[in-house]
């Protein structure tokens, strides 16, 4: 592979916004160079490639970076289209898994970080958000085997992730997503059925071990940094 064609992946440790883009890449069966960044100490190349942002991650394509997840995994459909679509060309439906994958950033993200990091009556409203954004995908999800149809597409890359994080969710909680959204946890099996998936998927016991103490809102402790012995990625560099 020419240098300058190469595909690198900055992520990290067991970001959920790192798995899109994994997935993705396994989707459609592209190899990939992996750096683990320590997000604690950024590197020379992280500052470089997502100068605005500086965070993960980042795919760089001849050379070039494509920063923020979804726009990672939208762009490696398009460039490597003729596999695995997972964007509808159809206009429509395009603009729907659109809607609903930014529906998982601003509303099931942002309700379980604060499950995450808070306690007593703001954790109650924060499970209640996450759980009532849960339970609206389920509706648009319905009785389909994935969000797009019969095709595992565009809206599960961006929400399964976060799978293997719902055992911390509901540790801390002391709440069962699949009590209140039986037919979204069935999706997530059927999902984790797909080696792009389950390969890429960290350990939900090792995610919750993580916050077992006061590192809790510290998502991604040095000691932590490491690449899953589950993660079949083609090489992988630490940074010192
Ligand atoms: N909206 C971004 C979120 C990326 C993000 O929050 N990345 C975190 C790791 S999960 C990060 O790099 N954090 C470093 C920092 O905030 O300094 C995306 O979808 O890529």
């Amino acid at each position: 592979m020419a240098e300058e064609a190469k595909v690198v992946l900055l992520g990290s440790g067991f970001s959920m916004f790192g798995m899109r883009a994994k997935i993705a890449l396994a989707e459609k069966g592209i190899k990939y160079e992996y750096i683990e960044e320590d997000l604690t100490n950024k590197s020379p190349l992280l500052q470089e490639m997502n100068p605005i942002h500086k965070k993960i991650p980042v795919l760089i394509h001849h050379g070039r970076p494509i920063c923020e997840s979804l726009i990672i995994v939208e762009y490696i459909d398009m460039v490597w289209h003729s596999n695995s679509p997972l964007l509808p060309s159809d206009p429509y439906h395009k603009a729907q898994a659109r809607f609903w994958a930014d529906f998982v950033d601003n509303k099931v993200y942002h309700a379980s970080r604060r499950v995450w990091i808070s306690k007593g009556d703001e954790q109650e409203v924060a499970k209640k958000d996450f759980l009532e954004s849960l339970k609206q995908l389920e509706e648009f999800l319905g009785d389909k085997p994935y969000f797009g149809g019969d095709i595992f597409g565009f809206v599960d890359v961006a929400l399964i992730p976060f799978y293997c994080w719902f055992y911390a969710y509901e540790t801390f909680g002391n709440f069962k997503v699949e009590k209140v959204c039986p037919k979204l946890i069935s999706w997530a099996k059927r999902c984790m059925q797909r080696e792009s998936v389950s390969e890429t998927l960290a350990d939900e016991k090792e995610i919750k071990g993580t916050s077992a103490t006061s590192t809790r809102p510290r998502l991604f402790p040095p000691k932590f940094i490491k690449v899953s012995p589950k993660g079949k990625v083609p090489v992988i560099k630490f940074h010192e």
